[in-house]
């Protein structure tokens, strides 16, 4: 088996358990053939583009009447390659979604001749047919995985663009374009002059920003893939558990008078602008001398530490008399130990408590937890942190790179730099410079998954007409 002959696969396209429907998929030279050892009818011949209803049999194993034996009743697509996802001759069966079932229609496609998928084979035959670059095979991945809108956006994005592909792209050919000029001087001395160094470093340095900028957008963005941590911080009884029912709209967390109720960190999701939070409900912070609750407060510090957004919550009447800024005694000091670079919003809880004494205070932001009051606010100001976060709306900002992709983008930028800082040292052979640049193309190509060799040849001879 090579490329130019491959193996047919067969898998089971759906995910495990009961459903409605379940696909088994078959892809490679033979996805035709083994469709039609399958089905009812065996002379039918199967059109491209064409849906099928009908009947998948099993052969091996007749009925008493000497027909084949029914396995399920299915509807059939046919793709003749390069018309379908992995670019090959492709066939599905819709079938009934049963564990049983599926594994026994795709035993009957490997009885036909087709082998077993390896995980992720369909995608990466799309990809070896050039029906799509390595970041877009990785976007359909994410878009599987997309715990949100905002991840599932950036994915479809690319997958229908490229955008990320496109970028690259560019990157690239400027990156070429220096070295061509450096390749054809080194090899050509009596065709072609040396290049000004001044005049490559200006080739670069573009390119070098913009990976630069890409790399920091994307660490920016990381959350948009993994989620933000929310953690809601305060005195026992301040109504802690109660916020987080009601964000969540769900009784999840016990609720009591008494104080030190939380003991445990709870942790729900909660989507908030197309990013999944990590709502984090925490043991309110004091002395305890309980020593089941002591444990419960040093969790909510490492809550507390590795949160993205803190809530911090007060009990409205506490706040009763004090000026803006000041906090009453038991939380000023678990105030001044809250992370300092960690974006926090104080809120004044149980203002339904206040009726006829609003609070005056610009640093706090009135809610109950009980009525709902100042819900909206607080989901807006969560908004509002999330689209800081994720700085500009520009394209060019919105890049949430895995780490594979990560790795690659970091090692390019270590070789335009080094590319850079040579050029700068004009006692160096400027063929010294060739290294770096070579380096930062084949990660920019693995980024991609291509190879390249070759076109920097091809350009160096297009750009310079060096004669003969
Ligand atoms: N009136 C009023 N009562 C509230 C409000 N929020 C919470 N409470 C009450 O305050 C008490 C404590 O609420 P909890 O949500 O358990 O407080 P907590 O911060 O989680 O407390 P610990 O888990 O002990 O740290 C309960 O009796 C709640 O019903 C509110 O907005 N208004
Ligand atoms: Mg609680």
């Amino acid at each position: 088996l090579s490329v130019d002959n491959p193996a047919t696969i067969a898998a089971i396209a759906t995910a495990p358990g009961q459903a409605a429907i379940g696909i088994v998929r078959i892809s490679g030279p033979e996805a035709f053939s083994i469709a039609q050892a399958l089905w009812w009818k065996p002379d039918q011949p199967f059109q491209p583009g064409r849906i099928y209803h009908g009947w998948i049999v099993d052969r091996s194993a007749p009925e008493a009447t000497g027909k084949p034996a029914l396995v399920d009743e299915v509807v059939a697509l046919f793709f003749r390659g390069p018309n379908s996802y992995t670019g090959e001759d492709v066939v599905e069966f819709q079938g009934h979604g049963g564990d049983f079932l599926l594994q026994r229609i795709l035993n009957l496609c490997f009885e036909a001749g087709a082998l077993p998928a390896p995980p992720g084979e369909f995608t990466k035959r799309a990809f070896l047919a050039g029906k799509m670059d390595l970041t877009q095979a990785e976007s359909v991945m994410d878009l599987i995985a997309a715990r949100g809108d905002a991840m599932a956006r950036l994915a479809t994005a690319n997958l229908r663009a490229r955008t990320l592909g496109r970028q690259l792209e560019r990157m690239r050919e400027a990156i070429i374009a220096v070295q061509a000029q450096i390749v054809a001087s080194v090899d050509f001395p009596d065709e072609v002059d040396e290049p000004e160094r001044s005049g490559l470093v200006l080739g670069i340095r573009p390119v070098l920003s913009e990976a630069q900028a890409m790399a920091a957008a994307s660490r920016r963005n990381r959350f948009v893939r993994e989620g933000l941590k929310v953690a809601i911080l305060g005195q026992p009884n301040a109504g802690k558990s109660s916020l987080f029912n009601a964000l969540l709209a769900s009784e999840r967390a016990i609720v009591t008078e008494i104080a030190g109720t939380t003991r445990d960190v709870l942790t729900e999701t909660l989507h908030v602008a197309g990013v999944p939070l990590t709502l984090m409900d925490t043991a309110g912070i004091r002395e305890a001398d309980n020593v089941v609750e002591r444990l419960g407060i040093e969790r909510t510090w490492l809550v507390a530490d590795e949160a993205h957004l803190v809530l911090y919550l007060v009990e409205a009447r506490q706040l009763i008399g004090l000026a803006e800024g000041v906090f009453p005694e038991p939380d000023a000091e678990p105030i001044t130990r809250l992370p300092q670079g960690t974006p926090r919003l104080m809120l004044a809880n149980k203002s339904d408590l206040m009726a006829d004494k609003p609070l005056l205070r610009a640093d706090v932001m009135p809610i109950s937890a009980l009525t709902g009051e100042g819900m909206a606010e607080l989901i807006a100001w969560l908004s509002r942190q999330i689209r800081q976060l994720a700085g500009g709306e520009a394209e060019a900002d919105r890049v949430a790179l895995n780490h594979r992709q990560t790795a690659c983008l970091e090692r390019m930028i270590e070789s335009l730099m080094q590319a850079e800082s040579d050029l700068a040292e004009p006692s160096l052979p400027l063929d010294v410079v060739t290294v770096p640049l070579t380096d930062a193309l084949r990660q920019l190509d693995a980024l991609m998954g291509r190879d390249t060799a070759e076109e920097v040849l091809d350009s160096v001879f297009s750009q310079f007409c060096v004669g003969k």
